[in-house]
């Protein structure tokens, strides 16, 4: 999946009570893609923020899931699972991607998806919004996060 054709999402989270859920594997990228989610909530003036961290990506949904049904305007998932030479890499990814998914259609909270899958650690640092990176995949899972806070209330 490419990164190109990403929206430039301008969006103001003024008085939003985001809390952002990370899990624990791989602290270079998980660094970097807690501080691209931290600058952007800055840069969308919000200032009401929690950080929950779990184990891995797996515990992803359960944090979220609890997070949504108390009192979060928006949920923002980040994590990263980098492909191994066994099936636990489909395993993984599959229940933390759907299970982030029925959170949020269950409790109508959005939750930003920053969920890394990766071939190999090289692609994760590409996308963990570090200096040399390409993409800022912490930062992109906050600004979607708001924009459809927004798009929802307007509907
Ligand atoms: C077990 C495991 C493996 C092999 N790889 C990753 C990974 O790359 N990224 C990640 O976030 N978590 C990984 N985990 C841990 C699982 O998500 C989970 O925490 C454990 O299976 C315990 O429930």
């Amino acid at each position: 999946m490419s990164g190109a054709g990403a929206p430039t999402l301008q969006v103001d989270g003024t008085g939003l009570r985001i809390t952002i859920v990370a899990a624990s594997w791989h602290t270079e990228v998980m660094d970097g893609l807690l501080e691209g989610a931290r600058r952007a909530l800055a840069a969308a003036n919000v200032t009401d923020i929690r950080e929950v961290r779990v184990p891995g990506s797996f515990e992803l949904p359960i944090a979220a899931s609890r997070v949504a049904h108390h009192g979060a305007d928006a949920v923002v998932a980040l994590g990263v699972v980098i492909r191994g030479g066994t099936p636990h890499f489909d395993y993984v990814c599959q229940a933390a991607t759907q299970g982030l998914s029925d959170v949020a259609l269950r409790s109508g909270v959005p939750v930003g998806f920053g969920l890394l899958t990766c071939d190999d650690e090289a692609q994760a640092l590409d996308r963990a919004g570090l200096p040399g990176s390409s993409e800022d995949k912490g930062a992109q899972a906050v600004e979607a996060a708001i924009a459809t806070v927004i798009a929802l209330r307007g509907i």
